[in-house]
C-alpha cells in the first residue's frame, strides 16, 4: 500500500469493511458451514444486483487443509523416516554405481528425491495390493499406482529393501542383455511383467491413461462385471509433465463422471529437465485454478508443519503476502541457495519477518520443510481425498527436485545429475544416517538392515496390512472359449451378390459377437464420435451407450426405431472426440484380463488416418502394457475414402502400424477375411492367451463379397493366398491385391487377358507386415545356422513354381508391397498411393495414384517389356489405350 494522504470518504469506506469483516468473522466462529453459505447468498445476491463478481479458481498460496483441521499420523514417524532413509540410499546408490561403472548409462536420482515421501506416506499407509471381495477373501484387484516413470530407482529400491529384488537385479539396472534379469530403466510391463503395471515415462501418457481407466474401472462395475470396491487409481504426475496436452486434456471427464475412485498427485518440485516450470509464475497455483475449473477438488500441500508455528506467529499475514511476492525462480533459489540467503532475500524484505526467524539458525531456515516433504501433512491430504465423494482429487505437492542430494539440489541441471560427487556423498550418508562407510559409499554400496530389525519388521506389517506388495503385475489364467469358425458362416458364406462394404459386414459381425451368450458381455465397442460414419446406430440400440448416469432425458427421436439409448449398464464407449481419450480406454479394456482378471475385449473403431498418426506414441504404450484388443481402422485407404481428401485420406496407417512389434496388421478385401482373422485374433490372444493384438482395416465401398474360398484361412492369417488363377492356361504373371484395390487387380486379370493375351494369377494379400516378420524370422535363423538345410518362408514357399513378375496394388504406400522386395528383388513392381489425397471421387483418385484397374494392367505391360515379353511399342501404345495419361504429375510428389 502506499502511503498517501486518505480522503475523508476513503477513511469512511475502510471503517465499513471492517465492520463487514468482523460481522463475518463471528459468523464463521459460530458456525463455519453457515459461513459459507452466507458468502454463497452474498455472491448470488451481487450478481442479481449486476455487480461483476468473478469466481475464484484459485485460493491463497497456503496448505488447503488448515493445521487444526489436521489428524495426528497413524504411523510410527522414526521408523518410518528410517525405512525412507534407506529407499533413498538404496535409490541413489544405484544410479550412482551404475553410472560409475558404464558410463552414460544413465537413470535420475533427482525426481524420486521429490517424490520419496509422497509415495512412503502412500506404501504405509495407502496403497492396498488387495481388497476383500463380498466373500470375505481378500481377492479383489488393489489400488491401481500409475508411478512417476523417472521414479523408478525409488520404486526399485523399496522392493529391494523389502525382499523383492535381490542385490543382484539392483546391480543389473539399465542392464537388461547380459544373460540375468536386469531391470528396466522406467516402468515397463514388456520387460518386467511381473512387476510393473502401466508404462509411463512418455510424458502424459501415465496421467491420460489413469482418468480413462478410473472409468473404466466404473464402467465394470456399473455393468455389474466387477465387484464394486474401495479401489483408487492413483497417478503422480510431474508439474513439467502438466505441460502435455494429454496430461490436463482429459480432466474434464474426472469431474463430469465423478470419478471419486481417481487421485492425482502432482509433484510440484518446480523444475522440469531444462529449469523452472514457470519460472516467473507459480505452478501451483495455475494447476489449482485449471483443475478447479474442471471440478476437481483440489488439495494444495505447501508448507511442511515448521511452518505452522510462524504462521501462528505472524499476526499480520505477513508471511502469506512474502510468499505471495514470490514466483517459482524465487523458490528454487531459495533451496538452492541456502539458509542465510532465503533469510536475506526472502524474510529480510519485510524487518517483521526477519524478527519472526531471528531464533532460527541457517542451517534451520534452510531445513524449512515443503508440503511434499512432511508425511503429516501428506497424510492428510490423502485422506481427505479417500473420504472425498462426488468427483476426483488433485493433490498438489510442493517439494524440492534433489532434495537431500547436497548440492545438487533444486540446481537446474538437477535433472540430468546421475552421479554424486564424493562431498554429496557424504553429506547424504550423514543426513540420513546411512551405515555405510565413506569408501563404500563412493562405490554406491546398497544396504538392507537384517530380516528382524525393527524397521523391516514395521515395513512387512504395514503392506501385510495393505493386502500385500506393489507394484505387481499378475495374470490369472483366464477361461476362454472362442466362437468356432463355422458359427460364422454368415460373413464367411458371401453376401449373395448383395453390395455391402466391409465396414458394414463387420458391424454386423459385431452385433453377432455382442449377442454370444459366452463372450457377448465381454465386447467392448468404443468410438469417438464417428458412430453414425461405421453404422453403429442399431448396436447403439442394441447394447446402450455407458452414461454413469443413466439418460436423465428422453431423446428426440425415441420414437424411432433406432433411437439414441443411453444407460447405466450401455456397453458402448462413446468417447466424443477425442482419439487419445479412445485410446486411453481401449488400453484400459485391453489389459483388463491382467488388472482385473477379467478379458474384456476392446474393439476400437475410428477413422484410420486419425489412429497410428495422432496417437502413435500410446499404441507403443499399449504394446509395451501387453494389451489386447482390436483396433478397427474405418474408412481406410486413400483412394476408397473418397471426397475427403488431404487430411483423411490414409494411405500410410499400415507403415505405422507395422513398426509396432505385437500389433498384427491386416488389410482385409472381403468380409470372409476379415471374419477369419477376427476369429482367429479372439482365440490367440483371449484362448491361447498371447500378447498381441491386431489392426484392421475396413473400408466404406460396397461391393459384392464372395464366399470364403475352400482352405484360404491359413493363407488369409498368414497375409496371402491365390483368389481367383488364371482362366486361360498357366500365368504368366502374378496380381497381388489387398483391400478394395483386390477388385482392380481383378479387372486387370481380365483386362490382361481379353485385350492382350496375357495370363495372370490373382492372389489376396491380406497382411504384408505379417509375411514380412515370417520371412526375416526364417531369414535370421538361416542366417545363425549356415551349416544346417536352408529353410524357406511361407512367402518363398506358397510363390514356389509361380512365373512372371509380380505387380502388386494397395490402397496403401508403395513400401508396404515394398516390405518383401528383399525375397522378390527382381519380380516385384509395387503400386500404392504414395503422396497427398484429393477431394474426388474414387474413380478420379484410382486413377490419379495408378491404381486403378488400367495403371494396374498398364504396369504389367511395361514390366514384361524390361523382362522381353513383350514388344515396347505395343505396351507404349496399349497404356494410352487404357487411358493412361503418361506424362501426368507424379502423384507421390503432386
Ligand atoms: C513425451 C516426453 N517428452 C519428453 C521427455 C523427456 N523428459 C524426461 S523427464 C523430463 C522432465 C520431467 O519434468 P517433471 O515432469 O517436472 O518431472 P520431475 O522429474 O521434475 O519430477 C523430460 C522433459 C519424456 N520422457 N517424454
Ligand atoms: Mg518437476
Amino acid at each position: 500500500m502506499t502511503t498517501k494522504l486518505e480522503t475523508p470518504a476513503q477513511v469512511d469506506f475502510a471503517a465499513e469493511v471492517s465492520e463487514w469483516i468482523e460481522a463475518f468473522d463471528e459468523v464463521v466462529a459460530n458456525d463455519w458451514e453457515q459461513s459459507a453459505e452466507l458468502l454463497e447468498a452474498l455472491r448470488t445476491r451481487a450478481r442479481e444486483a449486476g455487480v461483476p463478481v468473478a469466481s475464484e479458481l484459485t485460493t491463497p498460496y497456503l496448505n488447503t487443509i488448515p493445521k487444526h483441521d489436521e489428524v495426528p499420523y497413524p504411523g510410527n514417524r522414526p521408523l518410518e523416516r528410517r525405512i525412507e532413509a534407506l529407499i533413498r540410499w538404496n535409490a541413489m546408490a544405484m544410479v550412482h554405481r551404475q553410472n560409475k561403472k558404464d558410463a552414460g548409462i544413465g537413470g535420475h536420482i533427482s525426481t524420486y528425491s521429490s517424490l520419496a515421501t509422497l509415495l512412503e506416506v502412500g506404501f504405509n499407509h495407502f496403497f492396498h495390493a488387495k481388497y476383500p471381495s463380498a466373500s470375505g477373501k481378500n481377492d479383489l484387484p488393489g489400488d491401481f499406482v500409475y508411478f512417476q516413470g523417472h521414479a523408478s530407482p525409488g520404486v526399485y529400491a523399496r522392493a529391494y529393501v523389502e525382499g523383492r529384488l535381490d542385490e543382484k537385479r539392483l546391480k543389473n539396472f539399465r542392464h537388461e542383455l547380459r544373460g540375468e534379469p536386469g531391470l528396466s530403466s522406467y516402468p515397463h510391463p514388456w520387460l518386467m511383467p511381473d512387476f510393473w503395471k502401466f508404462p509411463t515415462v512418455s510424458m502424459g501418457i501415465g496421467p491420460l491413461n489413469a482418468i480413462y481407466q478410473a472409468r473404466f474401472m466404473r464402467y465394470l462395475e456399473n455393468r455389474g462385471l466387477i465387484e464394486k470396491s474401495d479401489r483408487k487409481v492413483w497417478a503422480f504426475v510431474g508439474d513439467g509433465e502438466s505441460d502435455e496436452v494429454d496430461t490436463l486434456g482429459a480432466i474434464s471427464l474426472g469431474a463430469r463422471e465423478k470419478l471419486d475412485n481417481l487421485i492425482f498427485v502432482v509433484n510440484c518440485n518446480l523444475q522440469r529437465l531444462d529449469g523452472p516450470v514457470r519460472g516467473n509464475k507459480r505452478i501451483i497455483d495455475e494447476l489449482e485454478g485449471m483443475f478447479r475449473g474442471a471440478g476437481w477438488n483440489v488439495i494444495k500441500v505447501v508448507w511442511g508443519s515448521d511452518w505452522d508455528e510462524l504462521f501462528e506467529r505472524d499476526h499480520q499475514g505477513l508471511l502469506l503476502k512474502r510468499m505471495e511476492e514470490c514466483v517459482d525462480g524465487d523458490y528454487q533459489a531459495f533451496k538452492a541457495k541456502g539458509g542465510a540467503y532465503l533469510r536475506k532475500e526472502f524474510f529480510g524484505k519485510y524487518p517483521e519477518l526477519l524478527k519472526l526467524v531471528e531464533d532460527k539458525t541457517d542451517e534451520q531456515l534452510a531445513r524449512l520443510h515443503r508440503g511434499g516433504h512432511d508425511p503429516l501433512k501428506i497424510y492428510n491430504a490423502y485422506k481427505r481425498a479417500l473420504e472425498h465423494k462426488g468427483g476426483p482429487t488433485v493433490i498438489l505437492a510442493k517439494t524440492v527436485k534433489g532434495y537431500g542430494l547436497g548440492s545438487t539440489e533444486a540446481r537446474n541441471a538437477s535433472h540430468q545429475e546421475k552421479k554424486l560427487t564424493d562431498e554429496s556423498l557424504k553429506y547424504f550418508i550423514q543426513r540420513f544416517d546411512i551405515p555405510v562407510t565413506e569408501e563404500a559409499a563412493k562405490e554406491g554400496a546398497f544396504f538392507r538392515p537384517e530380516e528382524s530389525a525393527p524397521e523391516l519388521k514395521y515395513l512387512h506389517e504395514r503392506r501385510q496390512e495393505l493386502g500385500g506388495y506393489l507394484p505387481k503385475r499378475e495374470v490369472a489364467k483366464i477361461e476362454f472359449k472362442t466362437p468356432a469358425l463355422d458359427t460364422l458362416k454368415e460373413w464367411t458364406g458371401g453376401s449373395n451378390n448383395r453390395a455391402v462394404s466391409t465396414t458394414m459386414g463387420f458391424v454386423s459381425l459385431l452385433r453377432h459377437l455382442l449377442k454370444d451368450p459366452a463372450i457377448g458381455k465381454l465386447v467392448v465397442p468404443i468410438v469417438p464420435d464417428e458412430g453414425r460414419t461405421f453404422g453403429l446406430e442399431s448396436v447403439i440400440k442394441q447394447v446402450g451407450i455407458y452414461a454413469p448416469e443413466g439418460q436423465k432425458y428422453v431423446p428426440h427421436d425415441s420414437d424411432m426405431l433406432l433411437s439414441y439409448r443411453e444407460e447405466k449398464e450401455g456397453q458402448i464407449l462413446e468417447e466424443g472426440i477425442t482419439e487419445a481419450g479412445s485410446m486411453a480406454s481401449f488400453t484400459a479394456a485391453g489389459t483388463a484380463y491382467a488388472n482385473y482378471g477379467l478379458p474384456t475385449i476392446p474393439f476400437y473403431m475410428y477413422y484410420s488416418m486419425f489412429g497410428f498418426q495422432r496417437i502413435g506414441d500410446m499404441a507403443w504404450a499399449f504394446a509395451d502394457s501387453r494389451g489386447k484388443g482390436f483396433l478397427m481402422g474405418g474408412t481406410a485407404g486413400r483412394t476408397t475414402m473418397l471426397g475427403e481428401g488431404l487430411q483423411h485420406q490414409d494411405g500410410h496407417s499400415h507403415v505405422l502400424s507395422s513398426t509396432v512389434p505385437t500389433c498384427l496388421s491386416y488389410d482385409p478385401a472381403y468380409v470372409y477375411e476379415l471374419a477369419v482373422i477376427v476369429q482367429d485374433g479372439l482365440h490367440r490372444m483371449y484362448e491361447n492367451a498371447e500378447d498381441v493384438f491386431y489392426y484392421i482395416t475396413m473400408y466404406n465401398e460396397d461391393y459384392a463379397m464372395p464366399a470364403m474360398p475352400e482352405g484360404s484361412a491359413e493363407g488369409i492369417l498368414r497375409g496371402l493366398y491365390k483368389f481367383r488363377p488364371a482362366a486361360k492356361g498357366e500365368a504368366v504373371v502374378q496380381l497381388f491385391g489387398s483391400g478394395p484395390i483386390l477388385n482392380e487387380v481383378l479387372k486387370a486379370q481380365e483386362i490382361l487377358s481379353s485385350k492382350y493375351k496375357i495370363e495372370a494369377d490373382v492372389w489376396s494379400v491380406t497382411s504384408y507386415t505379417e509375411l514380412r516378420r515370417e520371412a526375416l524370422a526364417v531369414e535370421r535363423w538361416n542366417r545363425l545356422h549356415p551349416a544346417e538345410a536352408l529353410k524357406k518362408s511361407y512367402l518363398e514357399t506358397t510363390l514356389e513354381g509361380t512365373k512372371g513378375p509380380i505387380i502388386a496394388a494397395s490402397d496403401y504406400m508403395k513400401s508396404i508391397p515394398d516390405m518383401l522386395s528383399p525375397w522378390l528383388p527382381t519380380r516385384l513392381v509395387s503400386l500404392g498411393t504414395d503422396g497427398f489425397g484429393r477431394s474426388d471421387n474414387r474413380e478420379y483418385l484410382r486413377r490419379h495414384f495408378e491404381v486403378s484397374a488400367e495403371a494396374i494392367a498398364g504396369a504389367t505391360l511395361s514390366k514384361l517389356v524390361r523382362e522381353g515379353k513383350v514388344k515396347p511399342k505395343v505396351a507404349q501404345k496399349a497404356l494410352a489405350e487404357l487411358g493412361l495419361d503418361t506424362e501426368a504429375a507424379d502423384p507421390a510428389k503432386a
